[in-house]
């Protein structure tokens, strides 16, 4: 099963073949999706070669190849990770019972809600992202964006394929407008609101990575757990692609430090800035942006919809089989509120607070980040600097804390603070203006922008000199 079947017009390891109708209603699509990706995905670099890996199998370990391609022959496909047999619903109210390999009717709209909005996101980077390969550091980073960029297309596939499959009519219809909604379109908007902020500079795709598509690890974790098999099993190799996308994140913020360090020391008055370098205290500026953005994507604290997707065992929580007991009924947990301007814990009921609970393994996660980033700064020899997460209350547009304002530490202030200080704690025009005036493209092998330190080690045993794309 594992293995992908590359001679079919739509790679899988599905077994398309075998149900003539579904092929076709995605061979039908699947036109609609390369008009898509030739309109919306990476500008002017369609027609170059692209060292680029594709999966060959699902196994754990070796299940990439690699080789320059052009990206609209990438093989985007079908690839779901192996059934486990008799696999039982893990959670909620329907414990133990078989898992479904059909959708379950009476959680029909709920289920297809999900797929739909997690679907959304993967064209939705793609969007985002598309301009950004006119500005590439160096052309290691160019591939790195490329691949990321192919891979959430695929992940686009993997949702279209259960919509295609298990939904019908109502599912070829979100299929298609999953190809007509555009980030950061006012009259077409993609769902979630950290998939319409412009990502316009190597700055913000490198926290974008680290930190949204961190989102699609423990959503796409949470996923994994599903009592909808199907869905789990799509989910569980989406994983796998994923973590590149975050090790893409973590390692460019963290090349960007390195260098703000060393032009830092440089510059006789300290300032990185002076010497095309950015400091430090920007990037901290676009940490708490993005960081806050993608908090967000995890819902409210307190949800009845969170509730609902872990009753009805669509939605687990991270690590389900960790936990002791599975089914969260009479228990609580605490979540800060807001009250006459003081913190109060209130007790939630467990399952209202799921939203509460991703998000606390999310940021646990976020935080693991940092200390990575600041021991990179500590090998600097850089003394009394470091970079700090803010609290999950800071600059929130959904949620409990949605309508009130916080400092980066999470402390309640007021409005007028809030405008004081916004300029200290978020990039301001002339910070945006400035990192993009930084963003001049390097195509010549092994070369660097002057704002980045180069990557420790190339792609797949390569150097960092390979040409990852040809020019
Ligand atoms: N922006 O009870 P609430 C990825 C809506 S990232 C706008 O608070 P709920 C990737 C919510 O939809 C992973 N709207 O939240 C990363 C609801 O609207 P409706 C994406 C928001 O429903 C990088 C209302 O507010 N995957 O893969 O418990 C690159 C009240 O809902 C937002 C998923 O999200 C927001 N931030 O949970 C590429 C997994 N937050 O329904 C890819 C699937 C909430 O009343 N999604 N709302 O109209 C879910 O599980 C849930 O929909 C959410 C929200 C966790 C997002
Ligand atoms: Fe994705
Ligand atoms: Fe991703």
């Amino acid at each position: 099963m594992s293995r992908i079947n590359y001679t079919d017009s739509i790679p899988n390891n599905v077994d398309l073949s075998s149900d003539r109708r579904l092929q076709r209603a995605l061979e039908k699509w699947q036109p609609a999706f390369l008009d898509w990706w030739g309109d919306m995905g990476p500008e002017g670099w369609q027609a170059k070669d692209v060292y680029l890996r594709t999966a060959v199998s699902t196994d754990k370990g070796g299940w990439a190849q690699f080789g320059h391609v052009q990206m609209p022959d990438y093989r985007w496909g079908i690839f779901l990770s192996d059934r486990i047999p008799d696999r039982k619903v893990g959670f909620g109210d329907h414990m133990g019972e078989d898992v479904w390999q059909e959708v379950p009717g009476e959680y029909r709209n709920m289920l297809q809600r999900v797929i739909v909005t997690q679907a959304d996101t993967e064209p939705a980077s793609v969007e985002q992202q598309r301009f950004l390969g006119a500005t590439a550091p160096s052309l290691y980073d160019l591939r790195n964006l490329f691949q990321v960029n192919v891979e959430e297309g695929r992940h686009l596939w993997a949702m279209v394929y259960l919509l295609h499959g298990y939904f019908g009519r109502d599912g070829r219809e979100e299929a298609d407008e999953l190809l007509e909604r555009r980030a950061g379109n006012e009259d077409k908007p993609r769902i979630l609101d950290a998939f319409n902020q412009p990502c316009s500079d190597w700055l913000t795709f490198f926290c974008f990575t680290t930190f949204t598509d961190r989102d699609g690890k423990f959503q796409l974790g949470a996923l994994a757990e599903s009592g909808f098999d199907p869905l789990s099993r799509t989910c569980k190799f989406m994983l796998t692609e994923e973590a590149h996308h975050l090790f893409v994140g973590e390692k460019g913020v963290e090349r960007i430090i390195r260098r703000s360090i060393e032009l830092t020391k440089e510059d006789p008055n300290g300032n990185a800035r002076n010497l095309g370098g950015i400091d430090l205290a920007t990037i901290q500026k676009f940490i708490n942006y993005w960081f806050s953005y993608s908090v967000d994507l995890f819902g409210s604290e307190v949800s009845s919809n969170a509730a609902d997707f872990f009753a009805s065992g669509l939605k687990g929580r991270w690590n389900e089989g960790k936990h002791d007991d599975h089914v969260a009924l009479d228990v609580f947990r605490n979540i800060a509120h807001l009250e006459n301007g003081k913190i109060v814990d209130k007790e939630i009921p467990m399952r209202n607070a799921m939203n509460e609970l991703l998000r606390d393994e999310y940021a646990r996660d976020c935080a693991k980040v940092m200390a990575r980033w600041n021991k990179a700064i500590a090998k600097e020899d850089f003394p009394d600097f470091e970079i700090t997460l803010p609290n999950t209350r800071f600059h929130r547009r959904q949620g409990i804390y949605a309508n009130a304002h916080f400092s980066p530490d999470g402390t309640p202030i007021s409005a007028e603070e809030w405008e004081k200080k916004a300029g200290e704690w978020l990039p301001s025009d002339a910070d945006r203006e400035y990192v993009k005036s930084l963003m001049k493209p390097v195509y010549e092998a092994g070369k660097m922008a002057n704002w980045i330190a180069p990557p420790r080690r190339g792609i797949n045993g390569n150097d960092i000199n390979f040409d990852y794309v040809r020019v």
